[in-house]
């Protein structure tokens, strides 16, 4: 049978490398477990049983006549520590060798390789933190930018958890009531009042939606804020891709129809992630190819936080505009900018819009004020302290909730045999627990820590 993590872990002392596998300056050896200080001192120098915690100790690693490297143990005493048990962490010299080596050394000494995500694993199951703070120890690890490294702090500190944990305490507290009610239902009372029911109900379920709601804003900050670069063929979107990106990532050609499927990378602007989007030039075409490539150009443009719409200000003329926007239908979601390009050619027709920018995306002319404009944007548009959902199965969790709490209103309404409706709030309240993991599936806990790495 396969056994996940969670189900693997069988309270024996484990250890892997914790740094980035190759070769580094230092690396960390973790070593974690009711016997981690026992075995991590018999291969050390010095005495580290009787170390206090939170203490270094500078030794050799040693076995018998075998001296491996110097280096730096420190201790930490449960249940003081990231997982809750005893932990020693070993800095040694970081080439590969050493680091494998030690870790033999270790196994031999008694201890098991830890599985991917173990260690993480081990501080969910001693209560050192919630599954949204696991994942967020993941997020903070991956976060590439000040934009996703906020959001894994917020997590990691616990905020999104204690938000959930309110909207189970309200439906704790609503199904309470619906018990009662449900126990004197042969007496044909009606306990509570139903007004008052729904009510609380409505409050519980706006909360969870503006929750699920939250997760548009909150992936495009970790994945980058998309923004669709789209306009008719040669008007330059694929060299001020390019320009935006700093490389040249699309190919750029006087042939118009050179981009015919979508191109996209992200980079950092102003400490926002953005992710941007060439795509197929729009234009009425019989090829199969292009056709496609521009029905995926008008789908990216409806995803997109943002739309930059592109002319030539050498062949555009002002009224091309308001022709393009309207037959491109761009919903109210995206913020649509004008950008004229090619303005060492020629100036922009038309009186100036709103949101309208003069480019030469071939000379890097005005592309400055472009960027400063996404920053501005991008951090008018995340300013808020609310809380985000930036994780698929957060989000999913959510709606699941969502839709359940939707039926129980629905049954209370209809006059659904309160039974039903108790299986409804019930479901609700197993999918907001399935957030925090007040609920215990191996299934779930296996899916998250299983996407950790080895040594987290
Ligand atoms: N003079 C001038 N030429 C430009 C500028 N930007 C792009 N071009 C030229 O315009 C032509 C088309 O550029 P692309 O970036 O390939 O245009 P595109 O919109 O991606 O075209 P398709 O992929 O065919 O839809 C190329 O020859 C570019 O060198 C500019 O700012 N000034
Ligand atoms: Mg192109």
């Amino acid at each position: 049978m396969n056994r996940g993590i969670v189900g693997a872990i069988d309270g024996k002392t484990i250890c892997a490398i914790s740094t980035p596998a190759g070769m580094g300056g230092i690396a960390v050896v973790r070593v974690s477990g009711p016997e981690a200080i026992r075995i991590a001192s018999s291969l050390f120098s010095r005495d580290l049983e009787n170390l206090e915690s939170h203490k270094a100790a500078f030794g050799k690693i040693v076995r018998g006549e075998e001296v491996l490297d110097e280096c730096l143990a420190t201790v930490f005493r449960a249940p003081g520590t990231f997982t809750g048990e005893d932990t020693v962490e070993i800095a040694v010299h970081g080439s590969t060798f050493i680091q494998t080596e030690l870790v033999r050394w270790l196994i031999d000494a008694g201890c098991r390789h830890a599985g991917p995500g173990e260690f993480t694993a081990r501080a969910f199951l001693n209560g050192k933190l919630d599954l949204t703070q696991a994942e967020a120890v993941g997020d903070l690890i991956a976060s590439d930018h000040a934009g996703a490294h906020r959001l894994a702090m917020n997590q990691l500190r616990g905020d999104f958890a204690r938000a959930i944990g309110e909207l189970r305490e309200g439906l704790i507290g609503f199904a309470g009531l619906l018990e009662l009610e449900l126990d004197f239902a042969e007496e044909d009372v009606e306990f509570a009042d139903r007004s008052q029911f729904d009510a609380l109900l409505g409050d519980l379920l706006s909360k969870v939606s503006s929750l699920a709601d939250s997760f548009r804003t909150g992936n495009a900050i970790r994945e980058g804020i998309p923004v669709a670069i789209i306009g008719a063929p040669n008007r330059g979107k694929s060299t001020l891709l390019n320009a935006l990106l700093g490389d040249e990532r699309a190919i750029v050609s006087a042939t118009a129809g050179t981009t015919r499927d979508t191109i996209e990378d992200t980079c950092i602007i102003g400490g926002k992630k953005f992710r941007f989007i060439d795509t197929a030039g729009i234009r009425e075409t019989t090829d199969e190819i292009e056709s496609e490539g521009i029905r995926r150009a008008l789908t990216k443009a409806q995803g997109a936080s943002i739309v930059l719409y592109l002319f030539d200000a050498s062949v555009d003329g002002a009224e091309a505009v308001d022709q393009s926007l309207e037959a491109a239908a761009i919903g109210p979601e995206a913020q649509t900018a004008i950008v004229w390009n090619k303005t060492d050619l020629a100036a922009a027709p038309g009186e100036r819009r709103d949101l309208e920018f003069h480019v030469s995306a071939a000379q890097g002319l005005g592309v400055e004020e472009l960027k400063n404009w996404l920053a501005e944007w991008g951090s008018e548009s995340q300013a808020s302290d609310a809380l985000m959902v930036t994780n698929f199965r957060h989000y999913e969790a959510l709606v699941e909730a969502r839709s359940a709490l939707e039926a129980t209103r629905s049954g209370l309404l209809n006059g659904i045999p309160g039974d039903l409706v108790a299986s409804d709030v019930r479901q609700a309240l197993h999918h907001l627990g399935s957030i925090t993991g007040e609920i215990d599936p191996e299934d779930i806990l296996d899916h998250i820590f299983s996407n950790f790495c080895i040594g987290k």
